[in-house]
């Protein structure tokens, strides 16, 4: 039997960081496990042109070190991909958390052993370490969809996954560039590849609402109220439904308002940039009627910015409302369709076909290309978890008590697999949540029960299939009347065929969702079965 620890965490991104920094400060003993070379995570592995987090930079950053946060300054109001790989690689310095880590190293089983209450973890190294608990840090949106096109090896050309972008880059010069896709890494990369390459081609098979960003460096106004106000401005996000206190969401009613005042209401919100459109009226994310006159808003701003009109009405959205997916923040995604480079080609019209050697072909045509662009998403929330060999009680398999969708107790715990905990799992707010605080919330609340527990010398908690149940129903009734079922979103999975169709974020906002774990914690983890050890 290999290494012992008291926890195993998965992933070195924003979770398994701060998990490592929380547990080691509690004086336990922790090893990460990271298949990548560094750290970062998502911020490791999407290095495509363009990419930036769609958060205002002070708000999408750590708040547990009031150190930390005052002396790292961003330069961009939304950080790019090697500002947050930056970031992320001091934090690790500055907490000195690189020797608990292990690089170039993917977890591929985890089991639990009931008469010792512990994990058994096995590695693609061949190692197999033990620990009381394993915390997966394995990220939302950190297994690309593999592209299934028929055909796709006999590309003559190079190509890529955004998610897996090479670290060398990519120079475009002179290339004929298909981009598949129109997600927000599309939205964020093509500007950059057309202002590059000879050409670019994108294969567009449901329009998606962008907002600018208009992004920039720190509005030195902004920045010096920040960091003035910052402990109340972090407690003020945190009680925000999103977690993100720039969006300044209103309460008002876009049914209750007239056409002239909600027109301007919006336009003042675009001229802000990024999610705080979605902030304008507080029935947006809940009335269609409502969500309504944004998607004729954002609309018309497409047609105004797009000159060819057939390419512009390819652009707008129609098949479902603004925000019930994620809204993308762009930075002059729609006027790059009136470059001469550019061209749009919808799958709808003319769907596609096959990868050839020279391109793509589609029902209408064969389109030249060099190089290839997947932009085409991850398997969300639930991919990572499933490409483990997860067994918990009796051997039970985690994939297969999924089969029908993910089950959880608050997003954190599953019930038969004890001591496993999951940040920011299925129905937890996650991605409907500033990561940065549903992460930090759940990494607290995770080190907190790690720490009660040893406190009281008990050797394994685990959700109870009643509080489990009673949950799962509670997520999906709060997601049932409000926008996001309407669209077929990675929210329910409706992007990887054969996924069961489950809304697996929590949409209850964040603060509701907060208090909840609270008391469960302070209950006495109510709801959970805990198991005393004699051996501790
Ligand atoms: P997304 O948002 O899932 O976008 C993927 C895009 O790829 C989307 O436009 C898809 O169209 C398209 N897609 C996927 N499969 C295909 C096939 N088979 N054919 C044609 N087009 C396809 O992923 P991103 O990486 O852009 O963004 C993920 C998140 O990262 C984002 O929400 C932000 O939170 C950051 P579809 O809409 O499914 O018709």
């Amino acid at each position: 039997m290999g290494q012992s620890y008291d926890a195993v965490i998965v992933g070195a991104g924003f979770s398994g960081l701060y998990m490592l920094h929380r547990l080691r400060q509690q004086g336990l003993t922790a090893r990460v496990f990271e298949a990548g070379t560094g750290v970062g995570g998502t911020w490791y592995w999407n290095r495509y042109p363009g990419a930036r987090v769609d958060i205002e930079s002070q708000e999408y950053s750590y708040s547990f070190s009031p150190e930390l946060d005052a002396e790292w300054v961003w330069s961009e109001r939304y950080a790019s991909q090697p500002e947050l790989l930056k970031y992320l690689n001091h934090v690790a310095d500055r907490f000195g958390l690189r020797d608990g880590i292990q690089f170039e190293t993917r977890v591929t089983a985890a089991h639990f052993d009931e008469a010792s209450n512990r994990w058994t973890v096995t590695t693609d190294r061949g190692e197999t370490i033990t620990a009381r608990y394993c915390v997966m840090a394995t990220g939302v949106l950190s297994v690309p969809n593999e592209p299934a096109f028929p055909g796709k090896d006999s590309f003559q050309g190079p190509s890529w996954h955004t998610g897996r972008w090479p670290h060398e880059g990519v120079d475009f010069t002179g290339q004929r560039v298909a981009v598949i896709g129109t997600g927000s890494s599309a939205i964020q990369s093509i500007p950059q590849i057309a202002a590059q390459a000879d050409h670019v081609t994108i294969f567009q098979r449901t329009p998606n609402f962008s907002v600018p960003a208009h992004n920039g460096p720190p509005d030195p106004t902004v920045v010096a109220d920040w960091t003035a106000n910052r402990e109340q401005y972090r407690r003020e996000a945190r009680e925000t439904g999103f977690g993100i206190r720039m969006v300044d969401g209103r309460e008002t009613l876009a049914s209750e308002e007239d056409e002239a005042t909600r027109r301007a209401v919006y336009e003042a919100r675009w001229q802000v940039g990024g999610f705080a459109l979605l902030g304008a009226y507080g029935d947006l994310t809940s009335d269609l009627d409502a969500n309504a006159t944004a998607v004729a808003f954002v609309a018309d701003k497409i047609r105004g910015i797009v000159k060819d009109p057939a390419t512009a009405e390819k652009l707008v959205p129609k098949t479902f409302p603004i925000g019930a997916k994620r809204l993308c923040v762009d930075t002059g995604y729609y006027d790059t369709f009136n470059r001469d480079n550019v061209s749009l080609v919808d799958l709808n019209d003319e769907p596609l076909v096959e990868i050839v050697p020279t391109g793509v072909r589609t029902a209408a045509a064969t389109y030249e290309a060099d190089a290839i662009v997947y932009a085409i998403g991850f398997d969300a929330m639930t991919g990572a978890l499933g490409k483990i060999d997860i067994r918990g009680r009796g051997g039970a398999v985690l994939k297969e008590a999924w089969a029908a969708g993910p089950r959880t107790y608050l997003g954190l715990m599953v019930a038969g697999f004890p001591n496993l905990f999951i940040v920011t799992g299925p129905g937890s707010p996650s991605v409907l949540c500033n990561m940065a605080v549903a992460i930090e919330q759940h990494v607290e609340w995770i080190s907190d029960c790690i720490a009660w527990m040893g406190q009281r010398q008990l050797g394994a908690i685990e959700a109870t299939e009643a509080a489990q149940d009673e949950w799962v129903a509670h997520v999906n009734e709060v997601a049932e009347p409000t926008i996001f079922p309407h669209a077929n979103s990675w929210y329910l999975g409706a992007n990887v065929p054969g996924k069961p169709r489950v809304f697996m974020p929590y949409i209850g906002g964040f603060p509701v969702y907060r208090d909840k774990c609270n008391e469960v914690a302070a209950a006495g983890y109510q709801g959970f079965a805990l198991t005393s050890d004699a051996r501790l």
